[in-house]
């Protein structure tokens, strides 16, 4: 039996991905740009030449339907790259709530693909593990890189992948203001869906995002936080703006998610460089330089802006940590 254990840190786009055009490559509608984070890493360990099927523990729970389902499609193209066929066991374990909006399917599949590489043998380059943790997740492409990274949306499998960006601006953190820890109510891929099929603004939204996400890598170019800050509250309103669109309507904000944009608006009025976003839950992520984050959590506080706040930083890239057995 030989063991490969990775682990991986969740990101925050920045600018958002919001929409499939192909739902089974995960081709994304838009491209989208992230900021992988110093906290909350998933480990994954992917074991092979014990098990006559696939088993998936996560958290020590068999994973079975869709979720496990995620996880043989990445295992399926790692065999299918690698030309071998036996069968994995899988364990994986999160220090982030599953499923609360705070990415960590895109910690788990990066790790996921990454662990699962270098168990079958393949050779595979950031930019190949990108494309497979992918089509676990679509924002798990993102994790491969540390700090910034930019998902180009491409048009098919060979051209839909992140890469990593540059920085040369004052060192970023991203203040995550946790409201809940609920499992959130509709899952962000059936999410996407209606909102592709059902909202008339979802054109404008794939539209708006090409021309956004091309500003945004000139400020991320240019080292431009404000900018950059900006343009992340703008992508995560028209998101959430397309999701309200919908048929029915999806709402991820809650009333505590809309008082913390207003708390962060308050402060920038009071001359701080604060800017929030919010993926596909309540949680509310803020966008700074790292010299004002104290002062930031502060401030929210003063306000009375009611959350647990943990302040997190550009973290690495998806790697493997431990290898066992041959
Ligand atoms: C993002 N989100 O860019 C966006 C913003 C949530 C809101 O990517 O269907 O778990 O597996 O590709 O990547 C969450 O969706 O969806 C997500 P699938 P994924 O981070």
């Amino acid at each position: 039996m030989s063991t490969s254990t990775a682990t991986a840190h969740p990101n925050i786009a920045l600018a958002k991905y919001w929409g499939k055009r192909d739902e089974e490559l995960i081709i994304p509608a838009t491209g989208s740009l992230s900021l992988t984070l110093d906290v909350f890493p998933t480990t994954t360990s992917v074991s092979l030449g014990h098990s006559d099927d696939d088993v998936v523990m996560l958290d020590g729970v068999a994973l079975s339907g869709e979720e496990s389902a995620r996880v043989r499609t990445v295992l399926d193209r790692v065999r299918a790259l690698s030309g071998r066929a036996e069968y994995a066991h899988v364990v994986s374990a999160n220090t982030v709530p599953t499923a609360a909006g705070l990415a960590s399917s895109a910690a788990a599949f990066a790790a996921l693909a990454t662990a699962a590489a270098d168990a079958y043998g393949l050779e595979a380059d950031d930019r190949m593990l990108s494309r497979i943790a992918r089509r676990g997740s679509g924002s798990a492409c993102r994790s491969v890189f540390p700090a910034l990274a930019r998902w180009n949306a491409g048009t098919d499998d060979l051209t839909s992948f992140a890469e990593p960006l540059d920085w040369s601006g004052p060192e970023l953190a991203m203040i995550i203001g946790v409201v809940s820890t609920k499992r959130k109510a509709i899952s962000s891929r059936a999410a996407m869906q209606r909102t592709v099929q059902s909202s008339p603004y979802f054109p404008a939204w794939v539209d708006s995002s090409a021309r956004l996400l091309e500003r945004m890598s000139d400020a991320v170019a240019d080292g431009d936080v404000d900018t950059l800050g900006e343009l992340t509250e703008q992508s995560a309103l028209r998101m959430h703006a397309s999701m309200f669109g919908a048929v029915p309507p999806i709402r991820y904000l809650s009333q505590a998610s809309i008082a913390l944009f207003d708390a962060v608006a308050e402060l920038r009025a009071d001359g701080l460089s604060a800017y929030a976003t919010a993926d596909a839950g309540p949680n509310v992520k803020i966008l700074c330089r790292a010299d004002d984050s104290a002062a930031i959590v502060e401030g929210l506080r003063s306000i009375g802006a009611d959350a647990e706040y943990v302040v997190a930083h550009a973290g690495p890239g998806a790697r493997i940590i431990e290898r066992e057995g041959a």
